[in-house]
């Protein structure tokens, strides 16, 4: 096949990401479903299959047990989906955020082996279940647990199987950031190559689900990742899910869909009833048929999304004050439903990380994030031996414990000391202002879209602009303009709000993201400034 040209900036930014040979840069620029890689080529994915095609051929109970994030509740649906087209016998539930956290329940486990049900797959959960997968082996029932989340694998009981790129040095890299529902994809992919009947391709059906879950997860965009919310960007307007259509729908977003698109439209409408202990809102919609229930479903997510952000906005101003403290925040007033939405809210805002945990008299629960670059497991090892359960990924945890070991925990975060590895100082490379064309941007985007976690839009430095601050209007208190060697005007916008706009006059060197706004056939050029220093 005779592959097109790399431009020489496309390339230059390319490199600068990582990426070496002309391979991998047609690789990263023109991979699609064809080059995803073969299920088994993860770490005992072929065990957990055979396991679940035992568990079918010989008719026996299934229990899927999935979290109630957007993520989770993608997974399960993908799981369902198979199930269903095999006609297994089996039953479900999702995680409830208020009253237990994301791990398996212990009693759960009892439960089950009294109803018969002789194997457990739990997705985007469990790897952190000590209790439950102990006892789960006590009374004989297989457990498949498909997650992707970090644990401590030695506590972990040795006749269930573990699909979690967390537990195996020797995962492929491309797969290596897969979220929950993208675990579940490779594995009903695996289910349908081992098990006659149903044809792989069919569930490429649902892959769009893989890319919301993705995005929700905020997994880099690179790797297998780059390739499945391309994909499912482009499937997304025709999706046959209509509980998913209709929520697209409502939003009245319009084709191509952007990564933003999704994650501030259709994820926190999956994401809310979750939040708010309603999780099987979210799933019903997504495999509802009857027009009037999606209809009722999507009205009700409507108003859960509603109540969330009032609660967040709610805790958000009372949490005003919190500024200048150490980033550790525990109160009997939040809903534990919403600590993680809080913490990455706070951490997002003062740039830093925050642990936010809801209280009760004997329990305390929340959820810790950070800016990207911090290793919040490394540095939180040590609580272990207060929890009853802590896990998560580098950037987001979530941990219980008994709220008696409140002031030691408060008194260990207070000490630690945090290194941020990534530095504030990125940019992909020089780009003068003057070589800014519609054509050039459209170019960069068409090419390096989806932007997100792994693969940002790209950042250039362009030094020695002068600033006007012409014309500027109360509500545009960010904005300026600046001109660049040939004299051409840019209107520019300050994006950091926690530094001040250069003065008139002023030369200044830019950090900036171009970006060409398109009206009826006349594109508006603009400049996103992420950061700028005074020009020496
Ligand atoms: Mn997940």
């Amino acid at each position: 096949m005779e592959r097109q040209a790399i431009s020489p900036l496309i390339r230059k930014i390319l490199a600068e990401r990582g990426l070496k040979t002309e391979e991998e840069m047609h690789e990263f620029l023109h991979a699609g479903i064809s080059s995803l890689s073969e299920p088994f080529t993860i770490p005992r994915m072929g065990e957990a299959c055979e396991t679940l095609k035992k568990a079918i051929l010989n008719r026996e109970k299934i229990f899927v047990y999935g979290d109630g994030d957007t993520d989770g509740i993608c997974a399960v649906f993908l799981i369902l989906k198979y199930l269903e087209a095999v006609s297994a016998e089996f039953s479900l539930r999702l995680t409830h955020r208020l009253d237990e956290d994301y791990e398996i329940e212990e009693d759960l486990i009892a439960d089950l082996k009294q109803e018969g049900y002789s194997v457990l797959v739990s997705v985007d959960c469990g790897i952190s279940s000590f209790a439950a997968l102990k006892k789960a082996e006590k009374e004989d029932i297989r457990c498949i647990v498909l997650d992707h989340h970090m644990c401590n694998s030695l506590r972990l009981p040795e006749s269930h199987v573990y699909v979690d790129p967390c537990l195996a040095d020797d995962w492929p890299e491309g797969t290596r950031n897969l979220s929950g529902a993208g675990i579940v994809f490779k594995f009903i992919e695996g289910m349908a190559l081992i098990l006659p009947g149903i044809s792989e391709k069919y569930f490429y059906n649902f892959m769009e689900t893989v890319c919301l879950s993705v995005l929700a997860d905020f997994l880099p965009l690179t790797g297998e990742n780059r390739i499945l919310v391309r994909e499912g960007l482009r499937r997304l307007p025709f999706t046959g899910i209509k509980g998913l259509a209709h929520l697209i729908e409502k939003q009245n977003l319009r084709p191509p869909f952007t990564t933003r698109d999704v994650s501030m439209k259709i994820n926190p409408r999956l994401n809310s009833p979750g939040r708010m202990g309603k999780p099987e809102i979210a799933l019903d919609l997504l495999t509802e048929d009857d027009e009037d229930r999606i209809r009722e479903l999507g009205d009700e997510i409507e108003k859960t999304d509603r109540l969330r952000y009032r609660t967040v906005a709610r805790e958000m101003e009372n949490l005003q004050h919190h500024r200048k403290d150490k980033g550790f925040i525990v109160s009997e007033s939040i809903s534990p439903g919403i600590c993680g939405v809080i913490a990455s809210r706070l951490s997002g805002k003062y740039n830093k990380p925050y642990l936010v945990g809801a209280a009760t008299q004997d329990s305390l629960k929340g959820s810790i994030r950070a800016p990207r670059g911090y290793n919040l497991y490394e540095k939180l090892k040590p609580l272990g031996e207060y929890m009853l359960s802590m896990g998560g990924h580098p950037c987001a945890m979530g941990f219980k414990c008994s709220v008696k070991h409140l002031e030691k925990i408060r008194r260990f975060w207070e000490e630690i000391d945090w290194d941020a590895e990534e530095s504030g100082e990125y940019y992909d490379c020089e780009l003068g202002v003057e070589e800014l064309t519609p054509e050039l941007i459209k170019e960069i985007d068409e090419t390096l879209e989806p932007y997100g976690k792994g693969n940002p839009a790209p950042v250039f430095l362009c030094r020695g602009v002068a600033v006007k601050n012409i014309a500027r209007s109360r509500n545009e208190e960010r904005s300026f303009w600046i001109t660049g060697k040939n004299d051409r005007m840019f209107e520019s916008f300050l994006a950091d709000d926690s530094s001040a706009v250069p003065e008139n006059g002023e030369r200044i060197d830019i950090f900036y993201t171009p970006r060409a706004r398109e009206n009826s056939g006349l594109y508006r050029l603009y400049l996103k400034i992420l950061r700028y220093l005074r020009s020496s």
